[in-house]
């Protein structure tokens, strides 16, 4: 070995070995706090210091019910404290549990969230025990209470299964079940897909573990009815379904939906699958986007598509949601398919973690590294506070929320500590063993089924190499995972976009608006002009970077409404939009595909209108629309973009008034601000109409005037003083 070769090896410990510690001290600081302030509570409560007991704080809804009153973030962590080492804790915390934790407890829990955190939590940690036990140096006291408290929250947890489907209830009481009339539930007709076909990992796993068949058979009931209610035609299944008749209730389908059956898989990579999106189908009509913005939790899919073998799309949605996270710190819990937030909490999940970890394991690319060392980096210099880590309420501000969820420390820890550990460094072989939902750590032996690397493939199988081995995926080509990445470079619009990406759907950033960029937005407006909005009416708008440049000329016409709305198909109102301004709805294709479309319809100009409702510029910075990484020169007509709330105001004027004249034009410029007579309209009827009036007709013409004299202009709402000019005004 070279010298070179030599230090870059020891460079290369040193990095890893300088992560792996402040991973340790993380979890210290996680775990210590939860010890220190909030057990024998569920949860912590960071910012307060003190733990969250359900009842005694305000009541948060559906999170809530993840809460029973059996210390969940110590079982949730317990089998993060073997992986990490941390065995002496590991016998403490396991004493704790066996002394401490009640699970006959009169509370009503959410039943997906128990099984993957309470008793994947104590199946996990009863493993461990296991393992250590037959070590034959630690836990020699050990006798299985772990494995019988499992047994028992299975047996808290069977009622829910009791409906005529099979279909569990979403919620159960720990004491008194479903039906029983002090158990304050019950009342549910539908659940979450997942809710009711995941249950089948933990359940059938305490079954093997235990001996007892009812949970897995039960388990396995509830994902068979599943498989019989999906859509033949498409392979997918909705997101929640009515648990009396098996009915769908959300015909919505996406991959928040963990049941990833063989079909299921080819079925998403079909229809939901848009590398690097994911975007959510309708399961009747899965062409068809539900949505164009997508949730946080997706980021387990691509760790999902490793386990499959299907590495190129997982290394192409994972660049995705790396470069959302350098726009935004974090992952927002949603964000639109133009990687703006949508909602901005991120409660320290740790999807994007586990999906870095399965990457860097199977391309052995250490660019995952330090995608994992920029988690690390900024969990600490953004939500570390002094009694834990605390979940960040909107990435926009960074402002904390008082919460920090058992997941963090179930989870978030494993995938990044793991990351960065040889696997000799490790107290087991972690390929022995399978990830639950929440990380907990199953053997595989308990698996009966084939392993899946020996499974005979079809010609229609086109995963073919399940299991990813980087020798058989891209032999000979150490940058396969770079060649794919690159494409994705400039996704956000952090940096630049020239290129045409090699993907189904052509995206790329629409919008420029990071801290990072270079350019500032100048802020353009929208000017009604013509009666009787008289230049009163300023809609704030954000320019584009292409098509006409509206800070050397000004822009006015009246407006029509564009056929199909989002201009996303062909136009088909092109008569009303020649020579008007189009007005049409931001979302579901480029904003330079619209544009080129009603420009080629005969529009002169476009304004478009944002797809999230509520949106304004008084909440939301304003940004400046970018092309679509190809050549924009072709689009002339001039653009802008209003905010949802002012475009109402747009909208509601053209209902309201069939023709609307507007300015489109830079603020600055804005007319009347600055010389005001340029804007003192007077209305006068003409002769014509006031004698047609006399007789009682209504065929009112008007003749606008520009005259010099003391008119002033307002924005948005006219003081009651303003309307002196807008009472000479009749409607047409
Ligand atoms: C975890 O509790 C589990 O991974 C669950 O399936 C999804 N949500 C959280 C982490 O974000």
């Amino acid at each position: 070995m070279g010298r070179s070769s030599l230090l870059c090896l020891a460079f290369g410990l040193r990095f890893f070995f300088f992560f792996r510690d402040q991973i340790l001290e993380m979890f210290d600081h996680a775990y210590g706090s939860y010890m220190k302030y909030a057990y024998p509570a569920d949860e912590l409560m960071p910012l307060s210091c003190r733990g969250r007991v359900r009842g005694l704080e305000p009541n948060r809804g559906d999170v809530d019910d993840s809460l029973g009153k059996f210390s969940l973030t110590l079982i949730d962590t317990l089998d993060t404290l073997v992986l990490l080492n941390k065995f002496d804790e590991f016998e403490e915390a396991v004493k704790k549990t066996m002394r401490d934790v009640r699970l006959d407890n009169d509370v009503v829990v959410s039943v997906f969230e128990t099984n993957i955190r309470v008793l994947g939590g104590l199946l996990g940690a009863h493993v461990m025990a296991d393992h250590l036990r037959q070590r034959g140096d630690r836990m020699q006291w050990y006798r299985d209470e772990l494995l019988h408290m499992a047994k028992d929250l299975g047996y808290r947890l069977l009622p829910a299964f009791n409906t005529t489907s099979g279909l569990p209830y979403p919620r159960v009481n720990l004491r008194y079940g479903v039906l029983n009339p002090l158990s304050r539930t019950g009342t549910e007709s539908d659940t979450c897909t997942a809710c009711a076909g995941t249950m089948i990992l933990e359940f059938a796993a305490l079954s093997r573990l235990s001996g007892d068949s009812v949970f897995e058979d039960h388990a396995r009931k509830a994902m068979d009815v599943l498989w019989e209610k999906r859509q033949r035609g498409s392979d997918l299944v909705g997101t929640v379904i009515n648990i009396h008749n098996g009915d769908w209730v959300r015909r919505d389908s996406g991959v928040v939906v963990h049941l990833v059956y063989f079909n299921h898989y080819i079925a998403i990579m079909k229809y939901i699958s848009q590398p690097p999106l994911l975007l959510s189908v309708h399961m009747h009509n899965p062409t068809v986007s539900v949505r164009s913005w997508m949730d946080s939790l997706l980021a387990f899919f691509p760790g999902l598509q490793v386990l499959r073998g299907d590495l190129k799309p997982a290394i192409e949605t994972h660049e995705m949601l790396y470069q959302v996270t350098k726009q935004h710190k974090f992952l927002p819990e949603a964000f639109t398919t133009e990687f703006r937030v949508h909602w901005g909490q991120h409660p320290l999940r740790p999807e994007f973690a586990e999906s870095t970890y399965f990457l860097y394991k199977a391309t052995g690319d250490p660019y995952y590294l330090k995608v994992g060392q920029s988690i690390v980096e900024k969990l600490n210099a953004h939500t570390r506070v002094p009694c834990g880590f605390a979940a960040v309420q909107d990435v926009r501000t960074g402002t904390h929320e008082d919460r920090m969820d058992s997941f963090f420390l179930a989870e978030m820890f494993k995938y990044l500590y793991l990351l960065f550990s040889e696997k000799s460094q490790l107290p087991f072989d972690i390929d022995d063993y399978v990830f639950t939902t929440e990380a907990h750590l199953l053997p595989v032996s308990l698996s009966t089924t084939r392993p899946p690397c020996l499974g005979n493939h079809t010609e229609d199988d086109l995963f073919t190499y399940s299991c990813p081995s980087t020798q058989t995926l891209f032999p000979n080509n150490p940058s396969f995972a770079k060649s794919i990445r690159d494409g994705y470079k400039y996704l956000t619009g952090v940096g630049r976009a020239h290129h045409t990406l090699p993907v189904r759907v052509k995206l790329v950033a629409e919008v420029t608006q990071s801290p990072e960029e270079e350019e500032e937005v100048v802020p353009h407006i929208v000017q009604l002009i013509s009666p009787p909005f008289l230049g009163r009416t300023v809609l704030t708008a954000g320019p584009a970077k292409f098509g006409m440049d509206l800070t050397r000329q000004e822009h006015g016409v009246s407006q029509t409404v564009s056929e199909p709305y989002s201009a996303c198909g062909p136009i088909l109102n092109p008569e009303a939009l020649q020579g008007h301004v189009a007005v049409a709805l931001r979302g579901d294709c480029m904003f330079a595909a619209k544009a080129r479309r009603l420009q080629e319809a005969g529009a002169v100009g476009v304004i478009f209108i944002d797809h999230r409702e509520g949106s304004s510029s008084a909440e939301t910075p304003l940004f400046q629309m970018v092309g679509d990484g190809a050549t924009t020169d072709d689009i002339t007509v001039p653009l802008v973009f209003l905010f949802s709330q002012e475009g109402a105001v747009l909208t509601s004027a053209l209902q309201e008034h069939s023709n609307v004249d507007v300015l489109l034009l830079p603020k600055e410029r804005q007319m009347g601000r600055d010389r005001p007579e340029k804007l003192n309209i007077r209305l006068r009827l003409t002769k014509k109409e006031q004698e047609e009036e006399e007789e009682g007709k209504d065929a009112s013409t008007f003749q606008l005037l520009l005259e010099p004299g003391d008119g002033m202009i307002d924005e948005r709402t006219p003081p009651a003083d303003h309307c002196a000019a807008s009472e000479e005004v009749r409607q047409p």
